[in-house]
């Protein structure tokens, strides 16, 4: 749902950067022999020649359109230069547009905060680099100004020289008596012109762009005049643009509600909608939706670049259309997999590169079942926590797709799924990883990360159609663990007896006990992509694999579910540690240690189960390993894992002095004081009594 948001009164400069023919620029910088040649991207599927996902300018001459195949390309274009977009584990791999993507990123982020909006889309605020070339060189000074500058159009400017439009431009921009916001405009469209070279010089892609006061204004500029050109919208001509303006096209009308606005209200142009009240919109779209109609009506919108230049998220997705769809549970396993290992992939060079994990993985899919055509809407999106470790994510990702299955085809209310109203297909499947969050330096609190996970959620209804592809902050921290990731996952532990198999033969050769299924389904969270993604999914879902009761699984119950049913027999004692503790089979310690060689106190927290029946600890410690050498074991005074298969026991060690005080909060109020007593200096050794509370909380044996 757009939401609505004030727009201040300050002047402001917003660009809206789009790539031209991006994945055909892309292509054609790797053969440059293709440059100036009408030239296509094609899928890697080859049926029909291939589906077109990008074309340059040079063939839309010919009239060849991203609608068309490959074969229909030749016949209207026979010249058309065919390349195929590069292919990995049997799908796109479009790791190379990514980066390319980011080059650009690269260039523009020197001059002003941007957001990343998709792979060839940026957004950059200005305004504080145009009121410094206004203050100190605006352009009426300026003796010379870039041919690239008074190429640019200006909405609503009246040209009187129609054979010198250049000369014409040169004096909108340099009137003296504009107003601040289109003098602000001005510099902002020499300072845009200046970075578009820039990113010509420096990756040879040409991109067209937009220049207003908001970002609504300045995207829909920058599709207005392509390739390689800019336009500026000044104030004065926001009403003539909208007028005009389709409004199926506009950023979040293209579905539904736009639908809805035509046939409903009649309205066919954004202009139209002035003719409503904005209670009368309120009133048929709700407060917030009636609010945003009659702010884009008119142009408003206050929306912020977001300083953002990595994805919000990772996806990999694969339509499987027509007789391609996936019929069979094997062989949504075997995409899944190939999907999951790209995510993997992408997630672990992110951990890399910038520091960060995602905690969020959400499995969406189309399918169709019997002869209902419009049943691919409805397949359920699901979510849960996001585990580390290709094999991991492949093992949630099919179970998130049964239980979305389960639930699509009414499992439950059904007696045998080979029956003919059972039939189903998948048309298309994704997994995305989202949720990104800096790992934090200099505290390496296992409770706060802990405190992350455990943020209230709701359970949001989602449709398959909103996958998640880009976007998030990101400041890259360097020089951290991820220590809070895998000490999560081993205290989350797995059987190891093949959960995934225990998963089919109960979701597809098994009775499933019906009450329990019937938890099941509300337990999974329904998690929307944009809820992620704004934060506004309160609480996530916690995986629980079955380890005594295979029949029972289903699934990835929420971790709202499993607290309450804590805190329903346990008031007062829902400590975090607790929590995990009771989720497993082995027992979480806490204690404290007045410890170290340096005299420094350790705070350790972990398993005290044997360790040659604890494979699972054993496992995560392992899978520590994998995933992060540098950060076990570290002599560096950092917060280590430790595995003491000797002693049989998996810990790990928080030098109090590391933590910061204030996750104390975040414990059950009942210990909060003994803790914080921890943080006192030595001289008190005695703070942890034997039998006293915190220690009893989390003990082995504890009665
Ligand atoms: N893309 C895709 N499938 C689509 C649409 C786009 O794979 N259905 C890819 C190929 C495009 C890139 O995304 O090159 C960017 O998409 P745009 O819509 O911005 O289109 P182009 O950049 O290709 O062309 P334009 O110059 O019109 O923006």
């Amino acid at each position: 749902m757009p939401v609505a948001t004030r727009e201040t009164s300050d002047a402001r400069v917003i660009a809206h950067l789009d790539m031209d023919c991006f994945y055909v620029q892309v292509e054609q910088r790797k053969q440059p022999n293709l440059r100036g040649l009408p030239t296509a991207v094609i899928q890697y599927n080859s049926y029909k020649g291939g589906a077109l996902i990008a074309v340059s300018y040079e063939a839309r001459k010919y009239g060849v359109k991203r609608s068309m195949r490959g074969d229909e390309a030749q016949e209207v274009c026979p010249q058309i230069q065919l390349v195929q977009v590069p292919v990995a584990r049997g799908k796109a791999d479009l790791n190379t547009y990514r980066n390319a993507g980011s080059e650009v990123v690269s260039v523009l982020a020197r001059k002003g905060r941007c957001e990343r909006a998709s792979i060839d889309e940026v957004y950059i605020d200005l305004t504080e680099a145009a009121e410094a070339m206004l203050k100190e060189a605006p352009p009426e000074n300026l003796d010379d100004i870039h041919e690239e500058v008074l190429k640019s159009h200006v909405l609503g400017f009246i040209v009187e020289d129609e054979n010198d439009t250049k000369k014409e431009v040169r004096k909108w921009l340099c009137r003296s008596d504009a107003d601040y916001h289109d003098k602000l405009l001005a510099c902002g469209a020499i300072i845009v012109a200046d970075l578009r070279m820039q990113v010509l010089k420096e990756t040879e892609f040409s991109c067209s762009a937009g220049i207003a006061h908001n970002k609504m204004l300045a995207k829909l500029a920058s599709a207005m005049n392509k390739p390689a050109q800019q336009t500026i919208v000044p104030r004065s001509s926001v009403k003539g643009l909208l007028e005009s303006f389709p409004i199926k096209k506009m950023k979040q009308l293209g579905g539904k509600l736009g639908s809805s606005l035509q046939s409903d209200l009649g309205v066919n142009t954004v202009g139209e909608l002035l003719k409503f009240s904005e209670e009368k919109l309120q009133q048929r779209y709700g407060i917030n939706t009636g609010t945003w109609l009659w702010n884009i009506a008119r142009g408003i919108s206050g929306e912020e670049v977001e300083g953002r230049l990595l994805p919000k998220s990772h996806g990999s997705g694969k339509n499987f259309p027509g007789p391609q769809a996936l019929k069979t549970i094997s062989l949504v396993q075997h995409w899944l997999n190939r999907l999951c290992e790209e995510l993997s992939e992408r997630l672990q060079s992110d951990l890399d590169q910038n520091k960060r994990i995602a905690r969020t993985l959400t499995l969406h899919a189309r399918a169709y079942k019997g002869g209902d055509s419009d049943s691919h809407k409805n397949f359920p999106s699901k979510s849960c926590p996001l585990r580390y470790g290709t094999a991991k994510i492949q093992e949630d990702a099919i179970n998130l797709f049964q239980a979305g299955l389960r639930e699509y085809i009414g499992f439950y209310n059904n007696k045998s799924l080979g029956s003919q109203s059972n039939r189903w297909g998948i048309t298309s499947l994704s997994v995305a990883a989202s949720k990104m969050v800096t790992i934090p330096s200099g505290t390496h609190s296992i409770v706060k990360y802990f405190g992350g996970q455990l943020q209230p959620s709701s359970s949001l209804k989602q449709t398959p159609e909103s996958v998640i592809h880009e976007a998030a902050p990101s400041s890259p921290s360097g020089g951290e663990s991820c220590l809070g990731l895998n000490s999560y996952e081993s205290q989350l532990g797995y059987p190891e007896e093949d959960t995934r198999m225990k998963y089919l033969r109960a979701s597809f050769g098994q009775q499933v006990d019906q009450s329990k299924g019937d938890d099941l389904t509300e337990e999974s969270s329904l998690l929307s992509p944009q809820a992620i993604e704004n934060g506004t999914a309160e609480k996530e879902p916690q995986p629980s694999f079955p380890v005594e009761e295979p029949r029972h699984i289903h699934a990835v119950p929420t971790l709202k579910t499993v607290v309450k049913k804590n805190t329903a027999k346990e008031k007062g004692n829902c400590s975090i540690l607790k929590f995990f503790k009771n989720h497993h089979d082995h027992c979480t310690s806490v204690k404290q240690h007045a410890t170290n060689g340096q005299g420094g106190k350790t705070l350790s927290i972990g398993s005290e189960s044997n360790y040659h029946s604890d494979s699972t600890i054993n496992n995560q410690v392992e899978s520590l390993k994998e995933t992060n050498h540098e950060a076990i074991g570290t002599d560096n005074g950092e917060s280590s894992a430790s595995h003491e298969a000797g002693e049989g026991r998996a810990s790990w060690s928080y030098r109090m002095e590391e933590i910061d005080p204030s996750v104390v909060d975040e414990l059950p109020p009942e210990i909060q004081l003994e803790v914080r007593a921890w943080f006192r200096p030595l001289k008190r050794p005695n703070v942890v009594k034997r039998g006293s509370i915190i220690t009893h909380y989390f003990s082995t044996n504890k009665d």
